[in-house]
């Protein structure tokens, strides 16, 4: 099977190639496979052998470059050629009537032609060819610049590595997952003991910000393509010309656009697919419409942030009624007592819905609302469930109405309104339900980063009576994790080196684990910085009531006061003294200010760097005394410039901002030469 000779392996290569991409482009633009899976899985394994054999065959644009790829660090920054911008909103049919007036007015014309799209709900995203070769792709960002995410993309079948023509040009378009695939993943999720994601949509951003890009490539993500950001070596002259050529490329563009003739068959457009949405197997969140000439785009222009010439059509978040069967009340983890509707299932928006957050009992007397009535509930952007209204009209007497309990539903304590709240506490913080939500986010990746500890099993170890603070976890045997229903050795494992792993995070992220209220992940990170050890932090959070913290940046008065309580705590100094004992380190490595070369300067990272990653470059700064920030202003100090530097680095020159090269960077730092090249 592997050919004995260069020059026909060369051509098995070639007709391998081109018969996979024939078969990606059947599966993904046609729908309509003409082989099985098996079978396109032979071409490929034959394609990898042989190209094993030969590998100075082997090329960028080949099927097989598709997975693998290094496990990045961070994702480097990458400035778009034209900004992405988004999208002007019209929430009714009027809306649409005025942004048509306001176009045939500025255009001089009696009726516009329109291009009307479905719109996808997924992530956008920017590609790049060059001579129609597949170079980078990015996240929309902040529009001017968004994160390389190319070794992701690279994985989507439905990107084709190499266009029909080499033309080149920048691609805009939607990368989404279809329901159908995403609740198969969600189910592989939970049985692999993971949290299984809230919706399509996100699923696909976290399959898409994956730093292992063979992560994503087991992820059934896919992209329709909507336009064009640049282009060099072809013309066009309406959009509907532009997504022709796009297709004509080999890329994907949904199928169901259609041209318009003035804005009352848009409407009907719009009208057809609001019913019609849920028949489709991915998520739509609304219609674009685009003005067809791409004259009129030049001369209509847009505002800073979105096109003159389109506009988003969004649907009425949809509603459906059903019936109020009870309220519970469910513990989080600051012990705040949540009220939750449970009703009759119903459809919205595509899935299947059968509780609701009420907040609050305020909330709950304001829309009326008792354990039997008719309820309205719609999804508000299309992801979190509400509850409207009841329809009194509809009582029949026996609807009761609810009072929150005096007591917490989990533990007996009697609960708690701290004035100026309307929320009500649970104050014991032994409870078992503010243990488990204190638990999970101990473990959740922003704090411990305990992999695969979610909230299912840490209910399971708390339930077992296995864990009742978070020090207990570093105690468990893998025996005990294993004997917990639907775990097995190796996931016990597995949880025991995510645990073991989790112990050298650092004090930041510790002090953000320990859920001390008003302490986020910013301001933990402040407070590390600059008391270096937490033993130095609790002497000064346990002296006059924490004084000496109102000199931490992002620090004032209830932050120190809650940090102070905290400590105070005497079971809390128990939590520390036992985290210490199992291993957990305390200490954020730090320089005094005005030690190291770049004493207190303010310093950007924009670009790629060759010999170091993003959080590489940041430690280093921070090791030199400076401080890293991510955005220019007047009070930086350098800019330090690497590979595809963009918008920053603009901004820099434009602000007369010292903008170092990466072997200045280097030399500032006091490397050496040949400390350079490990
Ligand atoms: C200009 C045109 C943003 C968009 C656009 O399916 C612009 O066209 C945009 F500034 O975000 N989600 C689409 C979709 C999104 C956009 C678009 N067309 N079909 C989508």
């Amino acid at each position: 099977m592997i050919p004995k000779t260069v020059q026909e392996a060369e051509r098995r290569l070639a007709e391998l190639r081109a018969e996979i991409r024939r078969h990606d482009r059947l599966y993904y633009e046609l729908d309509a496979p003409v082989i099985s899976d098996a079978e396109y899985d032979a071409l490929m394994r034959e394609l990898i052998a042989i190209e094993e054999a030969y590998p100075e065959l082997v090329t960028p644009e080949s099927p097989s470059q598709r997975v693998g790829g290094a496990v990045a660090e961070g994702f480097a920054a990458i400035a778009h050629r034209s900004p992405m911008l988004s999208l002007a909103n019209a929430f009714s049919p009027d809306e649409l009537r005025a942004f048509d007036e306001r176009l045939r007015r500025a255009l001089g014309i009696d009726v516009v032609e329109y291009v009307a799209e479905l719109k996808i709900d997924g992530l956008a995203v920017s590609l790049t060819y060059e001579e129609g070769r597949f170079r980078y792709g990015a996240t929309r960002g902040d529009g001017l610049q968004g994160e390389d995410i190319t070794a992701n993309l690279r994985t989507l079948r439905s990107i084709p590595l190499e266009l029909e023509r080499p033309v080149s040009l920048d691609v805009r378009g939607e990368v989404f997952m279809t329901r159908s695939n995403f609740l198969k993943l969600n189910a592989e999720m939970e049985a692999a003991g993971k949290p299984p994601f809230a919706n399509p949509r996100n699923a696909s951003a976290g399959s898409l910000r994956q730093l292992d890009p063979a992560v994503t490539a087991q992820r059934p993500l896919e992209i329709f393509v909507y336009g064009i950001g640049y282009l060099a070596g072809a013309t066009v002259g309406t959009h509907w010309e532009a997504l022709q050529l796009l297709k004509d490329l080999g890329l994907r563009t949904n199928p169901h656009a259609r041209i318009c003739r003035g804005i009352e068959e848009v409407i009907r457009y719009c009208e057809e697919w609001t019913a019609a949405r849920d028949t489709l197997d991915y998520a739509i969140d609304g219609v674009v419409v685009k003005v067809n000439d791409l004259a009129a785009h030049e001369l209509l222009g847009a505002t800073a942030k979105s096109p003159r010439w389109a506009v988003a059509y969004k649907f009425p978040a949809e509603q459906a009624i059903t019936v109020l069967r009870e309220i519970q009340v469910s513990v989080g983890r600051t012990g705040v007592v949540t009220p939750v509707a449970i009703f009759d299932p119903v459809e919205l928006a595509g899935t299947t819905v059968t509780r609701a957050s009420l907040h609050n009992q305020d909330l709950i007397e304001a829309r009326d609302l008792r354990v039997g009535d008719y309820i309205v509930v719609q999804k508000a952007g299309d992801i979190i469930p509400e509850v409207l209204r009841s329809l009194p009209e509809r009582r029949t007497g026996s609807e009761v109405p609810f009072r929150m309990p005096g007591e917490c539903p989990e533990c007996g304590a009697p609960l708690v309104q701290l004035a100026g709240e309307v929320a009500v506490r649970c104050v014991n913080t032994s409870c078992p339900a503010r243990l488990i939500e204190g638990i999970v986010h101990f473990a959740s990746r922003d704090a411990m980063d305990i992999d695969g500890l979610g909230p299912a099993l840490v209910t399971q170890l708390v339930r077992a009576g296995l864990v009742s603070t978070p020090a207990d976890l570093y105690a468990l045997q893998a025996e005990q994790v294993a004997s917990l229903e639907r775990m097995g050795e190796r996931s016990a494992r597995n949880l025991m080196e995510a645990l073991a792993r989790s112990k050298d995070r650092g004090l930041a992220r510790l002090l953000f684990a320990l859920g001390i209220p008003h302490v986020g992940a910013g301001v933990a990170r402040s407070l590390a910085e600059h008391f270096g050890t937490v033993d130095a932090l609790i002497a000064a959070a346990t002296r006059d009531g924490g004084q000496a913290l109102l000199s931490v940046p992002d620090v004032g008065p209830v932050i120190a006061e809650s940090v102070s309580r905290f400590f105070a705590e005497p079971a809390n100094q128990k939590l520390i003294a036992d985290l210490r004992a199992a291993g957990v380190v305390m200490t954020e490595e730090r320089t005094a200010p005005g030690e190291g070369p770049l004493q207190e300067k303010r310093v950007v990272v924009t670009g790629t760097l060759a010999t170091m990653s993003r959080k590489e470059a940041e430690d280093a700064i921070r090791a030199a005394g400076g401080i890293p920030s991510g955005s220019v202003s007047r009070n930086t100090d350098f800019v330090v410039a690497g590979e595809k530097a963009g918008a920053k680095l603009q901004k820099a020159r434009e602000l007369g901002i010292t903008v170092l090269d990466e072997d200045g960077f280097l030399a500032l730092l006091g490397f050496r030469e040949d400390e350079r090249a490990e």
